[in-house]
């Protein structure tokens, strides 16, 4: 019995110290593609149903996975078609993922300026269903969120532009606007233009805008009509270059995934900028591009761009680490 006490005591130990640190640790949940480190699966944003479920569009087959965290094996549930637009094969290349109140699940695709939807009914390992258009009008979209009442926001990536359809879909109609920038990577080559891009609502149903290019987070407040305030300027830091996905954990916390910079980052409701983890090429974080909290766990879609931080020491690869995967962390 001892010997099984005294480990277990370490570990508990262990934790504490690691609590005590105020690091906790990333891990890896899942390697989505076992066999490659090169891209094989390509995954930019993650999302959770009510039963904590994970699912993943991934840009090189357009199917959607579906990832449960208590049996970490990908199963695909739904598919987005490529199109032939002006005569060539166009991937969907999915982004921004969500579910509304009703278990439909809803995915931004940049290159058809739409976003698609899978009836729930529809999610299906027998028989995956097909994504169908149910926004229009939404160029460069990206990422997406609902509100409360179930009206659909769309960020439009470099233009700046948050659109926002009704619950019923249709032509989406542009209400936020972020001033557009363009800012030079330490490489002095690489740039990044895109203001806006993951999008948040917190509990008091004030939208959030991740913009890449600046390394800010935008505050929007919306009105009793259905208009939106003037974005304001809300944090600002280094630490958030490379803001891409974000979320918010259960004590008002915001979580920003630094994508070029390997990075997670928490923003205070104050505006406290503190990074909680960060790493090289090697992972476990490569890239993180999206984040989304199941109970107090966080989880993470490793997007592996070659790019600043995540790149290998060839300086054209990203296949350290273990390439598309969905990291995780409890803090
Ligand atoms: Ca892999
Ligand atoms: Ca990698």
């Amino acid at each position: 019995m001892k010997v099984l006490i005294v480990p277990l005591l370490a570990i508990f130990i262990g934790a504490c110290a690691s609590m005590q640190a105020g690091r906790p640790e990333v891990s890896i949940l899942v390697d989505l593609d076992p066999a490659s480190t090169d891209r094989t699966v390509i995954v930019e944003s993650i999302t959770a149903d009510r039963e904590g479920r994970l699912y993943l569009p991934d840009r090189v087959s357009g199917n959607i996975l579906l990832v449960d965290p208590r049996s970490p094996k990908p199963v695909a549930v739904g598919r987005i078609e490529a199109r032939e637009i002006k005569g060539k094969k166009v991937n969907a290349d999915g982004s921004g993922i969500a579910f509304n109140q009703q278990g439909d699940l809803f995915v931004a695709t940049g290159p058809f300026s739409e976003v698609l939807r899978v009836r729930g009914n529809d999610l299906n390992v027998q028989k995956p269903g097909t994504a169908q258009t149910f926004a229009t009008g939404t160029e460069g979209a990206n990422g997406i969120v609902f509100d409360k009442q179930g009206n659909l926001f769309v960020s439009g990536g470099r233009s700046g532009i948050v659109y926002r359809v009704g619950p019923g879909g249709g032509v989406a109609q542009p209400v936020v606007k972020i001033e557009t920038y363009t800012r030079k990577l330490p490489d002095g080559k690489s740039e990044q233009p895109t203001v806006a891009n993951g999008l948040e609502f917190d509990a008091k149903g004030t939208l959030y805008v991740a913009d890449t290019a600046r390394g800010a987070i935008w505050k929007v407040e919306m009105q009793a009509d259905g208009k939106s305030g003037k974005p304001a300027l809300w944090a600002q830091n280094p630490l958030l270059e490379g803001a891409d996905g974000i979320a918010f954990d259960n004590s008002g916390k915001l979580w920003v995934t630094a994508n070029e910079r390997n990075a997670l980052v928490t923003v205070t409701p104050e505006g406290t900028v503190r990074e909680v983890a960060k790493n090289g090429s090697a992972g476990p974080l490569e890239f993180p591009s999206a984040i989304v909290f199941v109970g107090n766990t966080g989880y993470i879609s490793n997007y592996d761009i070659p790019r600043r931080d995540n790149m290998d020491a060839n300086g054209q690869t990203a296949r350290d680490g273990i390439g598309a995967s969905i990291a995780q962390i409890t803090p």
